[in-house]
């Protein structure tokens, strides 16, 4: 009997590369809207990924000179037209999933496995993704979808994992995190998950110490191969992840 009964996945950076030309390009659009002179280019961004959450995010701008003299109500609007912006972005397909995600997603769920989403991203966000990038029937495929504001610690605390998987009846043992970050690594570590990385540009010198597997991507069987940075659990022949994989970290 596998122990792999419940994969929890990250969103942003995981699902798809949203952050450099999703999130970051609908925050400037949004600052340029409201007549303020804030601009986060790519490497800022870079920076300013440590925190999470978008409105924690132009708050910690703010608090460091960025931006003077805005109320939480202030970030607040200026968050949720950035929302807006960012649906519109996604709505226009320029955000695809990244490879490997869409198999690896549909082989788990024909396999029975339970899904569930645990991001921090607001849930209009996820919502635009999911519509757009993974398609509708999703909304019903995915057994929870637990983003945003819904617990009062984004990640790096645990707290929306243990959301998740209170909401599911899941315990640690038979759930599998999948992640892009070391805020999200630590949020899976930290709700006694184990863990597999997917990194991107953004993440992929951060720190993945005790992660279960670590590659660049989950690649696609037809492809160039995906790069392994740790596998600790020393599988062999990783060309591309697959669900065997995934069942032998959980030890099945
Ligand atoms: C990523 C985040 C989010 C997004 C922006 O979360 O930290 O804040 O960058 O989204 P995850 P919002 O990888 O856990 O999905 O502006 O909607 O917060
Ligand atoms: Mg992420």
């Amino acid at each position: 009997m596998s122990k792999l009964k419940c994969m929890l996945w990250d969103v942003d950076g995981t699902l798809a590369d949203t952050e450099r030309d999703g999130h970051r390009v609908a925050f400037n659009l949004a600052f340029e809207e409201a007549g303020l002179d804030r601009r986060w280019g790519e490497e800022t961004y870079g920076e300013l990924l440590k925190v999470t959450g978008g409105k924690e995010r132009i708050r910690f701008d703010i608090e460091r000179g960025g931006m003077l003299g805005m109320s939480d109500k202030d970030i607040a609007s200026l968050h949720a037209r950035k929302t807006k912006l960012y649906q519109q972005l996604i709505a226009e397909g320029c955000i695809p999933l990244r490879p490997g995600v869409r198999r690896l997603l549909e082989s788990a769920h024909d396999a029975g496995i339970t899904l569930g989403v645990a991001t921090t991203t607001t849930p209009a966000a996820l919502d635009a993704l999911i519509g757009h990038s993974l398609g509708r029937e999703w909304f019903d495929i995915f057994s929870v979808l637990a983003a945003g504001d819904i617990v009062a610690a984004k990640k790096p605390a645990p707290d929306i994992y243990l959301h998740a998987m209170e909401q599911l009846g899941m315990v640690a043992k038979e759930t599998l995190a999948l992640e892009d970050s070391g805020n999200g690594w630590k949020a899976a570590q930290a709700a006694g998950l184990k863990c597999v990385v997917t990194v991107n540009g953004y993440t992929r010198n951060q720190d993945f110490s005790g992660a279960d597997l670590v590659v660049s991507g989950f690649g696609e069987a037809a492809g160039k191969g995906i790069e392994v940075l740790a596998n600790p659990h020393q599988m062999t022949k990783l060309h591309h992840v697959e669900l065997s994989h995934l069942r032998k970290i959980m030890g099945a």
